[in-house]
């Protein structure tokens, strides 16, 4: 239910539709109360759960708990941010992003060419490091020890310590064996991935000694500390009557210093970028039955209170923008910038790309990707979970693609060249999605999966998904790593 103009009785069917009663003290609380009515109601029958009256300490408690400062906490080592040196000029460059370049039709020839260039891609990653024959030759050598390179499928269980799969190259196709550890590995192959096989020919088959995934490498060296500080949102949802005003406000009042304790004004002070990795708003008819939980009916009148809303942020942040699967561009992945029909509603400081894209911000490389097919990782990876999901983001770096399963539920458009490959190895990787937090290091790579602005939908709560909203990862490139908290739910 969405709360137009607030009064007793709206406040009080509010509370009954959650299964409460209310004390009238408590009703004339919230009417006082500067804050967002419904962001009260919504957090007070959240914290009383078990109760079947809210009393007015109830709501004190509450109200006390949501105008409490920001919570604060530091990965790593202590703050020291400097902001004094910041260089002021923003150097932004797009390397890769479909934007304009689209020429795919989805035709049957499509995805022979698609899949050629993802073959060819991560077949030149591979290469180096291998002593890899063509499969077609399997069957003239001699040699008793092989290495092959194709794209893995058909994996399937033998019993508790074996496995097998199919390998392909453009030569021909074989069946491959893995046992003990090996297994283990042929198990989480999830199905489209090119990767490499060491292991002895035997008949017409090969047992896998090593599986050896693209990878990245082991370290990227150390890098220089930068002088200011990226931060990471997405999955806002603006327009959805779940987006939770009340923090992102506290998250803007944030950004713009306007917060009591110094250290966080130091910290946003030296913000110099913001990225955002999609569903910027909630959409229309993006699942059945949406129009329930939409605030603003109308596409068009969702971005441009996104775009009044961006507006408020202080304006020597550069926001780079992303679109996920609720915006209006098309669903199949890569999914080009939002047309000029809705990037035109945004301020001047944000900057439109396509998803994925790579975008160098002061020589610092990030990747950015909305993450839809981090669901379809997470379901067929069973020692991965929503509950932290930069883990499954770095399966994506281990086998260099950024939607390495075909077919389920991340659409892929067959453009002539695999855009989804991650050829360059970024500084970051951003990702979300999934609608909750992880931040960590994977060889040198900061991988961060930023939560949303949107609590439980319906649809989520059926499906149990628990989102993490409101949190937030500052990131000082070669340096500290700070999360931040805007919702106490
Ligand atoms: O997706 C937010 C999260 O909810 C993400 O993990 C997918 C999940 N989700 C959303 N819709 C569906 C359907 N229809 N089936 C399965 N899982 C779903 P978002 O992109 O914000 O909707
Ligand atoms: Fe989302
Ligand atoms: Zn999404």
């Amino acid at each position: 239910m969405v709360i137009k103009s607030i009064d007793t009785k709206t406040i009080v069917a509010k509370f009954a539709v959650n299964g409460k009663n209310v004390h009238p003290e408590a009703v004339k609380l919230i009417l006082s109360c500067e804050l967002d009515k419904e962001t009260v109601i919504d957090y007070a029958c959240r914290k009383c759960n078990g109760a079947f009256i809210i009393t007015p300490e109830d709501i004190k408690a509450v109200l006390e708990e949501l105008r409490k400062n920001i919570s604060f906490e530091v990965k790593e080592k202590e703050p020291e941010i400097k902001t004094k040196e910041k260089t002021q000029k923003s150097e932004i460059q797009i390397l890769k992003d479909i934007t304009g370049k689209s020429t795919c039709r989805g035709t049957v020839e499509d995805f022979v060419v698609y899949f050629n260039s993802r073959f060819d891609k991560i077949y030149s990653i591979l290469k180096p490091r291998m002593k890899a024959i063509p499969i077609g030759s399997l069957g003239k050598i001699k040699a008793e020890e092989v290495e092959i390179i194709g794209f893995a499928d058909n994996v399937r269980e033998i019993d508790a310590n074996k496995a097998m799969f199919e390998l392909e190259d453009k030569t021909g196709r074989i069946r491959v064996y893995g046992e003990g550890k090996v297994k283990e590995q042929v198990m989480e192959l999830l199905g489209d991935e090119v990767i490499g096989v060491a292991g002895r020919l035997r008949g017409r088959s090969v047992i896998a000694e090593r599986i050896i995934f693209p990878d990245i490498p082991m370290s990227n060296g150390n890098k220089r500390k930068k002088d200011f500080s990226v931060v990471f949102i997405s999955d806002i949802h603006f327009g959805s009557n779940t987006f939770l005003k009340e923090e992102w406000n506290k998250f803007v009042r944030w950004l713009n210093m306007e917060s009591e304790d110094e250290r966080l004004n130091e910290l946003a002070e030296s913000v110099k970028y913001i990225f955002i990795a999609g569903d910027v708003v909630d959409g229309v008819g993006i699942y059945p039955d949406q129009e329930k939980e939409l605030e603003i009916m109308d596409i068009y009148a969702q971005y441009e209170f996104a775009g009044e809303q961006l507006d408020l942020i202080r304006k020597d942040i550069k926001i780079i923008l992303s679109p996920g699967n609720h915006d209006a561009v098309r669903q199949a992945e890569p999914q080009p910038a939002l047309p000029k029909e809705f990037s035109s509603l945004f301020p001047k400081n944000v900057i439109h790309v396509g998803n994925p894209a790579y975008v160098v911000v002061d020589g610092v490389k990030v990747l950015l990707y909305h993450g839809r097919s981090l669901d379809d990782v997470i379901s067929r990876i069973p020692r991965l979970g929503y509950e932290k999901p930069h883990e499954a983001v770095i399966e994506l770096l281990r086998r260099r693609h950024l939607a390495p399963l075909y077919g389920e539920r991340s659409p892929i458009a067959p453009e002539k060249e695999d855009y989804l490959v991650i050829d360059d190895i970024p500084d970051i990787i951003h990702t979300g999605h999934v609608h909750t937090y992880g931040t960590g290091f994977y060889r040198g790579v900061f991988v961060v999966n930023s939560s949303t602005w949107q609590s439980q939908t319906e649809f989520q709560k059926k499906v149990n998904l628990n989102p993490m909203p409101g949190n937030v990862a500052v990131y000082q490139p070669g340096g500290n790593v700070y999360r931040l908290k805007f919702y106490s739910g």
